[in-house]
C-alpha cells in the first residue's frame, strides 16, 4: 500500500516536471540557414547563420562532430540571458577554436581559430540552465573547399631582447620580424604588460613585403620614444603577434621583450646661463667657459669626451682631438660665429666625479643631477672676418637634435685684439 503510494507520487512528479518542460523548452528554434558551406571567401556559401531561443538564462555551447567524434567548438559554455522578441543569431563561416590535426605538430606558433577540414559534421547546439538542465538540438552540416592553409607565423624573432629605448644612441630600437606562409587580411603585433595594457607595434615602411602579403615581415620599435612619448614602464612585456588570413584563422606567436632605462631624455644648461672669463682676449690667449648642465629627466644622459677642463687651440676640433660624434651622445659645445663647423669644441656633460660607467664604458650624467662643466679655446688666429663676434654655448645630443632651449644659448661679444 505504501509503495503503491510512493509509486503515485513519482508518477505524479514526473509529469509535472514533463509538463513543464513540454511548456517552456529551455532551447528553441534552433536552425542552421545552410546544411553545406565552402569558407574559402570567394563570396559563395562562405557563411550561414545559426539562430536558437532560450527561454532562460542558460550556458550556451555550439560544436560540431566529425565522423571519429572529434569535438570542434564555436562557442563554449557561454552564459546568455533568455532572448528577447529576437532570436540570438549568429554568423558562422566554417572557423572553430584552434585544433591540431592528427600528426601536426607546430613550432613556433599556435594556431587560435581555424577552418573545418572538408567533410561532413553533426553540429550541436546545447544550453544548460543554472539548475544543469541541458537540452541540445544537433543537425548535420557539409564543409567544402575549405581554403585550410593556415597564415602560419615561422621565425618570430625579436632583438635584442633587453633595450633601452632612451636616446642614448645604443639598443634605443627591438627589431620584430616574422614569416608570414599566406596572405592576410590582418597582421599585428604589440606588447602586452602584465597589467594587461597593450602597446601597439607599426611595421615597419621598409619591410621586405607589403602589408597583407605573404613574405617577411618587419617591425620597428622606438617605444615611442622618438616621438618623445614615454616609453612603457621598464620591464619585461610578451611581444604578440597575430595573423588573420580571409576566412577568419587566426595564429598566435609570442616572444618576450624586457624595456631597460626607457625614458625621454630631458638636459639642459642651468638658468640658460654662462659664465664667460672675458669679453675682450689678445691673439694666443684663453677664453674660458663655466655652466651647469642639468639632468631633469628620470634617465640617465650619456655623454663622451674630453672632460671638462679641457682647452682647445681655435684652429682643433673634437674630431681632430679625437672625440668623434656619436649618436645618442650629449656634449657641451662652443660656437663662435667665425667657426668653419657647428659647435666645434665640444666637453663632456660632467666629470668622473658625477658620471657613471656602464659595462661596456659608455659615461652617464645620472638621472636628476647637475654637473659644472668648464673649459677654454686658446684663440691662436682670427679666421673669419667677424671681429669682434659672438661666441655662445650649446647642449648638444648628437645626431639627434639640438633643442632650441639649449642653442645659442648665452652669447658673448668676444673681440680678439691683435697686436
Ligand atoms: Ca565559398
Ligand atoms: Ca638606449
Amino acid at each position: 500500500m505504501v509503495k503503491r503510494l510512493l509509486l503515485i507520487l513519482v508518477m505524479g512528479f514526473l509529469l509535472a516536471a514533463l509538463t513543464a518542460c513540454g511548456e517552456k523548452p529551455l532551447l528553441s528554434d534552433v536552425s542552421f540557414s545552410k546544411d553545406r558551406i565552402t569558407p574559402n571567401a570567394d563570396g559563395e556559401d562562405d557563411v550561414l547563420r545559426i539562430q536558437y531561443r532560450l527561454s532562460r538564462r542558460a550556458y550556451l555551447s555550439i560544436y560540431f562532430l566529425d565522423q571519429a567524434g572529434n569535438r570542434f567548438v564555436f562557442r563554449q559554455h557561454e552564459l546568455r540571458a533568455p532572448s528577447a522578441e529576437e532570436p540570438y543569431s549568429v554568423y558562422f563561416s566554417g572557423v572553430v577554436d584552434g585544433y591540431v590535426l592528427p600528426g601536426e605538430s607546430f613550432e613556433g606558433f599556435t594556431v587560435a581559430r581555424r577552418v573545418l577540414q572538408d567533410g561532413t559534421y553533426t553540429w550541436v547546439v546545447e544550453a544548460t540552465d543554472e539548475t544543469g538542465h541541458t537540452e541540445q538540438v544537433t543537425g548535420t552540416l557539409t564543409i567544402a573547399d575549405a581554403d585550410a592553409a593556415l597564415p602560419e607565423l615561422r621565425n618570430f624573432t625579436v632583438s635584442p631582447p633587453v633595450f633601452t629605448p632612451n636616446r642614448d644612441g645604443i639598443d634605443d630600437r627591438a627589431r620584430i620580424n616574422v614569416f608570414v606562409t599566406k596572405d592576410y587580411t590582418s597582421l599585428v603585433v604589440y606588447l602586452l604588460g602584465e597589467d594587461g595594457v597593450r602597446y601597439h607595434v607599426a611595421e615597419d615602411e621598409r619591410s621586405p613585403s607589403r602589408p597583407g602579403e605573404a613574405g617577411f615581415h618587419t617591425f620597428d620599435y622606438d617605444a615611442g620614444v622618438d616621438l618623445g612619448a614615454e616609453p612603457p614602464p621598464d620591464g619585461t612585456y610578451t611581444v604578440w603577434a597575430e595573423v588573420q588570413d580571409a576566412i577568419g584563422q587566426q595564429v598566435v606567436a609570442t616572444s618576450t621583450l624586457t624595456i631597460k632605462d626607457g625614458g625621454v631624455p630631458k638636459a639642459y644648461i642651468l638658468n640658460g646661463e654662462v659664465q664667460w672669463s672675458a669679453r675682450s682676449i689678445l691673439l694666443g690667449e684663453t677664453l674660458y667657459f663655466t655652466l651647469t648642465v642639468e639632468n631633469d629627466s628620470a634617465t640617465p644622459i650619456r655623454t663622451s669626451g674630453p672632460p671638462p677642463g679641457t682647452v682647445y687651440d681655435s684652429d682643433q676640433n673634437y674630431s681632430t682631438l679625437g672625440w668623434t660624434i656619436q649618436s645618442g651622445v650629449f656634449r657641451v659645445g662652443i660656437h663662435c660665429e667665425n667657426a668653419l663647423i657647428n659647435y666645434p669644441w665640444r666637453w663632456a656633460v660632467g666629470d668622473r666625479s658625477v658620471l657613471v660607467e656602464d659595462e661596456e664604458g659608455h659615461l652617464y650624467l645620472p638621472p636628476f643631477t647637475r654637473a659644472v662643466v668648464t673649459g677654454g679655446i686658446r684663440f691662436v688666429d682670427v679666421e673669419g672676418a667677424r671681429n669682434p663676434q659672438y661666441c655662445w654655448a650649446g647642449l648638444i645630443h648628437e645626431d639627434v637634435e639640438i633643442a632650441q632651449v639649449n642653442d645659442r644659448v648665452d652669447p658673448v661679444f668676444l673681440f680678439i685684439e691683435v697686436p
